[in-house]
């Protein structure tokens, strides 16, 4: 009987143990399941955590697809024009208009003299363009010479023109006199634009030679565009005298 018992006894003691074991294996293989499981639901959350990150370089590849010039930064509040001429009735600075004196002073700059070909009252924004057959003399041009004392150290001469408001502008336009002026007047050799959000970083849209028509006063320097901006920056390059009688933004 006491072998029997012993026997019973050490059956159940193996028996716990392969329970025992068997247990273990199960615990130890469910957390292993279990971290198979997070495994592949961690592969899960990878794969739609790539998911979105494709989404993510969706957008951005279309936006550089949309962008022509990814190093422009378009202003996403900026108002549309609508084909209104936006300049109309703003307000701009420049740089000095010319100052000529008496014979003696000859194409020098006298800045005691009153200036040359004056900018009455906004020639450039006041919306209106001189006419087809404007002679040099008329009112409705302002007028810039090389030999300003400002003209070298900007490379030109410039107009900064504050829309007051951001736009998203398409084309840029400078009336300039023509050839069909004379008396030293000629077509800018070139003109070009900048637009700015802030008045003090600036991005060159381009430049553009103007269309000179011998038998017209004005020569447009005009050039399309997609950009947005507060303020545009035209600069000015001209052989002599550079007669301006109106500047539109559209
Ligand atoms: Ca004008």
């Amino acid at each position: 009987m006491k072998k029997l018992s012993l026997l019973l006894a050490l059956l159940m003691v193996l028996t716990c143990c392969v329970l025992a074991s068997c247990s273990e294996e199960e615990t130890s293989s469910a957390p292993e399941a279990s971290s198979t499981a997070p495994a592949t639901s961690s592969t899960a959350p990878e794969s739609s955590e790539e998911a979105p990150e494709s989404s993510e370089e969706a957008p951005e590849s279309s936006e550089e697809e949309v962008s022509t010039e990814p190093e422009f930064e378009k202003n996403p509040d900026a108002l549309a024009t609508e084909g209104a001429n936006v300049a109309e009735g703003k307000t701009y600075t420049r740089s000095l208009l010319y100052r000529q004196g008496g014979a003696d002073v000859e194409w020098g700059w006298d800045e005691n003299a009153n200036i040359a070909y004056p900018d009455d009252a906004n020639d450039l924004t006041d919306g209106a363009i001189a006419a087809d057959d404007a002679a040099y003399t008329d009112a409705a041009w302002m007028g810039f010479h090389k030999n300003a004392p400002d003209y070298a150290e900007n490379n030109g001469a410039w107009i900064i023109v504050d829309l007051e408001n951001s736009y998203v502008l398409s084309e840029l336009t400078l009336y300039t006199g023509s050839i069909f002026l004379g008396s030293g007047i000629a077509a800018p050799t070139n003109v070009e634009f900048l637009v700015s959000e802030d008045g003090e970083e600036w991005y060159s849209v381009g430049s553009v030679v103007p269309t000179t028509d011998e038998t017209v006063a004005n020569a447009p320097a005009t050039i399309e565009c997609d950009v947005t901006g507060r303020y545009v920056k035209i600069v000015v390059q001209t052989p002599g005298w550079a007669f301006l009688s109106e500047f539109t933004a559209k």
